[in-house]
């Protein structure tokens, strides 16, 4: 503790500059960060250095997106000096916990995707899996939401403001990132055609590298994020005409490509800015991959024995034409010999069916910025779709595939001609993969079923399934210490690496005793959150309430709107007396809309609407609360999720690829209240349907019904309660002087086809709250439930996910000889 204690003293004057004794949290937070990070760098030198001794095998995770938020905490516990550094800083005169706040949470990416991605991070650090994460250094991540008159306002979140002392940048090894010019044609000495794009512009990429440490193994891997940088410092031609200011705009003009991260969720913009940050990152990761290869590679072929690319969704996508590119126009290998080393080295995860989250780029477009790569692509395409001809016109493809050929090659083309001519990119990711991965059972059964029916049927063998997880270090040990303490006295502290330890409770859910202490840890959290509400929002929790929490991305088929119907219901059932046995709860939204997303922004509007005159009506407000969390992120949900009794997962049936919010939650004792929706499923298979609330209608359900016409007006004529909550949301019984502010929100419900289905399932989920309510009042039995929830969550740790595309996917095995032992 003393060493510590002085390298942090040490940090606050030598690398800070600043006196000592002035005791700044802002300052001793960081002296402590790179006290810490002095702990990490060692074992991540002599882990990179370990996979060169070892020729180990590399994986490279590719993601525009990363959610690792604060890093302080996390790293303490995995290197075993939580206690150590909380008693230095009580003995320098500061909490932990006070100084953890000081850090900015890193929100590079807009939810569950990026969320993942870390996860993933820290189960390859934690397995020993010789991995790397690869992504951009936004100088504005996800924009910080402040509620203001009800509605969301966004604001930059310049979280790189105040430094990062967590990075390493590293501007003596840049990269160079071209885009624009021309392809010139030339012939080499077989007389085979041969090309080479020459650029217009040309930027630089520089790499920022964060630490990333598993639990308790000295193994130490990297995240590499991409920064960019103008490689024109001041352009001598302006400089010299007195044009000062157009040499430094240039600069700026270049470095823009890295500045903020596209903060839309399930929605593609198609913005030209983004493709260029896109390419920007693959090509900046494609070149140091390679350059790593070469140290100790001459031959291109073994480039799938040694090195394996996951691609995170089809956002870095052009990656596929771009090794190619390398390959033919760098490398001179031939075509089918650089097609086979890509598709052997690539494998891409989709995370979506919603059609307008399947990303497009304009043919034009990429002609212009990427003309080379857009020429690739067509020569994909050309020789995919003879391959679709001749797979066709074989046997094993069956009649089904050669009655329609023509119409089959539309609909698998990479490119799609209408509205506008366009490349679809997961057409150019599953080809130029081995693998295409779902993220939970039902999404991959709807990927091989409806989606890529036609890939299915020309690949039977790509298309697997690889569940989602989360991180038990973060979501459980971290971030609910009162709980892990608990489970630890009992079992030990396994779970942490090995989360299938967790059976282990399943007797004591029968203890009287491990129960009321089970409840002591729940309520301990309840506490925090309530005094962290007081200090943000000024807002008194009653913690006798149940605990009801709805916070993810604000989206339609996510469903906040039925959520909200119950709300009103429960209002008003209040108000009329109709409630005598109505169980006390407050209901908890939090969640970030798209800025350009009309209707997810009103949803917004509209929940905290209700929220002011529920609040304020005191013939209710003692049994009913509703809370908007305002900037929903990583550090938030650490707080929220322990402290959460039942947790809301209603998405439309079919519609949420997987969902890891839900496992969190059910991680840390919560109950369930569900859809038989993405890995919801799963997790009502392991832990046993009975002891979640499951209710709605189920995907195949909700396809016959549209077959045979969905009509959302049958519900609200046959249903009182129904009516009268969405009639008070279309008048202005929320929004007083408003009139109709909500009226878009029920109209789409009534008349715009109710896309999602909420009327359908509200009395279903109006069946299931109450269940919930009458369960709530028998707290032997709740707590019971709650025990086995958490009990048989094993299965849901990333270390199950990233284990299976080890073996499955990647081929990578652990490195061999990690130590294990905590070391400060
Ligand atoms: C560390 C260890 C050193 C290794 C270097 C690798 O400093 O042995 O050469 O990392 O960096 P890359 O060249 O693999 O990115």
């Amino acid at each position: 503790m003393e060493g510590l204690k002085k390298d942090v003293i040490r940090h606050v004057v030598s690398s800070l500059g600043s006196d000592y004794a002035s005791k700044s949290a802002y300052n001793y937070y960081n002296a402590l960060a790179l006290a810490v990070r002095d702990r990490l760098i060692d074992n991540w030198i002599k882990t990179q250095r370990s996979y060169y001794d070892e020729k180990a095998k590399r994986v490279y995770y590719l993601s525009l997106e990363y959610l690792p938020g604060k890093s302080l905490m996390n790293n303490l516990h995995c290197l075993g000096i939580y206690e150590t550094a909380r008693k230095a800083m009580s003995d320098l005169g500061f909490s932990l916990e006070d100084l953890a706040e000081q850090e900015w949470d890193a929100g590079l990416g807009n939810g569950g995707l990026g969320r993942l991605a870390s996860c993933f991070l820290d189960s390859m650090a934690t397995l020993g899996i010789p991995g790397y994460g690869y992504g951009i250094r936004y100088d504005y991540g996800i924009f910080h939401q402040v509620i203001e008159d009800g509605k969301q306002v966004e604001q930059a979140d310049n979280w790189m403001r105040v430094g990062n002392p967590w990075a390493y940048e590293r501007g003596q090894h840049l990269f160079p990132v071209r885009f624009f010019g021309e392809v010139k044609n030339w012939t080499d000495e077989y007389g085979r055609l041969r090309h080479t794009w020459t650029a217009g512009d040309t930027v630089l990429a520089m790499p920022c590298d964060m630490l990333v440490p598993g639990w308790d193994n000295h193994h130490v891997i990297n995240m590499r994020l991409w920064s960019a940088r103008s490689d024109v410092e001041f352009d001598l031609d302006f400089f010299n005409t007195g044009n000062y200011l157009g040499a430094v705009e240039e600069k700026i003009f270049d470095e823009k490509i890295s500045k903020v991260l596209y903060p839309s969720d399930q929605i593609e913009e198609g913005r030209e800015l983004r493709l260029k940050q896109q390419y920007f990152f693959v090509t900046a990761t494609i070149q140091d991959i390679l350059r790593r290869f070469r140290k100790k590679h001459q031959d291109m072929t073994e480039l799938p024995q040694s090195v394996a690319i996951q691609l995170n969704d089809t956002h870095p996508a052009i990656a596929i034409a771009e090794l190619m590119r390398i390959l033919l126009d760098e490398d001179l290998l031939d075509w089918e010999v650089a097609w086979d080393i890509c598709v052997s080295t690539f494998a891409y995860t989709n995370h979506t069916i919603l059609p307008e989250a399947l990303e497009t780029w304009p043919v034009s477009l990429l002609e212009r910025m990427l003309p080379r790569h857009m020429q690739i692509i067509y020569e994909i395409n050309a020789r995919f779709l003879r391959e679709v001809e001749r797979v066709a016109r074989s046997e094993d493809c069956g009649q089904l595939c050669h009655r329609d050929l023509d119409h089959l090659k539309q609909r698998v083309s990479l490119i799609q001609e209408r509205p506008i001519k366009s490349v679809r990119m997961a057409h150019l990711a599953i080809i130029g993969s081995h693998s295409v991965n779902g993220v939970a059972a039902l999404h991959t059964e709807l990927l091989k079923a409806r989606v890529f029916d036609d890939f299915q049927r020309l690949y039977p063998q790509k298309i697997n399934n690889k569940t989602n997880g989360v991180t038990p270090r973060r979501w459980l040990w971290s971030a609910n210490q009162p709980l892990s303490r608990l489970i630890a006295s009992h079992i030990g502290t396994g779970f942490v690496r090995n989360l299938d330890e967790l059976t282990q409770l399943e007797p004591l859910a029968a203890d009287p005793a491990f129960r009321e202490a089970w409840r002591a840890a729940k309520l301990e959290n309840k506490q925090r959150l309530q005094a962290y509400i007081k200090r943000k929002l000024m807002r008194e929790l009653h913690t006798e309430h149940l605990f009801d929490v709805h916070i993810k991305r604000i989206h339609e088929y996510k469903r906040q709107v039925l959520n909200l119907l119950h709300v009103v219901t429960a209002y008003n059932r209040l108000r009329h007396g109709q409630a005598a046995d109505f169980t006390p709860r407050t209901v908890f939204f939090g969640g970030k809309a798209a800025p350009s997303y009309f209707m997810a922004k009103r949803i917004i509007h509209a929940i905290n609407a209700v929220a002011a005159t529920v609040n304020a009506d005191s013939r209710v407000n003692d049994k009913l609360q509703v809370v908007y969390l305002p900037n929903y992120c990583v550090s938030q949900a650490e707080r929220v999720i322990p402290a959460t009794e039942l947790s809301e997962q209603i998405s439309t049936a079919g519609m949420e690829a997987s969902g890891t919010g839900n496992m969190k939650f059910a991680l840390n004792g919560a109950l369930t209240i569900g859809t038989w929706d993405g890995a919801t499923i799963e997790m009502a298979q392991a832990i046993g349907p009975e002891l979640l609330f499951i209710f709605g209608m189920r995907e195949d359900e909700l396809v016959s019904l549209r077959q045979h016409g969905y009509n959302p007006m049958l519900y609200y004529h046959g249903d009182e309660e129904l009516r009268e909550a969405l009639d008070m949301l279309r008048s202005d019984a929320f929004s007083p002087g408003q009139h109709g502010l909500f009226a878009p929100l029920v109209d789409n419900l009534l008349h715009g086809g109710d896309r999602f289905f909420v009327l359908a399932d509200y009395r279903q989920y109006l069946g299931a709250q109450q269940d919930v309510g009458r369960l709530y009042l028998d707290q032997e039995e709740w707590t019971r439930r709650s025990i086995l929830n958490a009990a048989r969550m094993g299965f849901f740790s990333s270390d199950r996910a990233i284990s299976q595309y080890a073996r499955e996917i990647w081929d990578v095995a652990p490195m061999a000889g990690l130590q294990n032992g905590k070391g400060a």
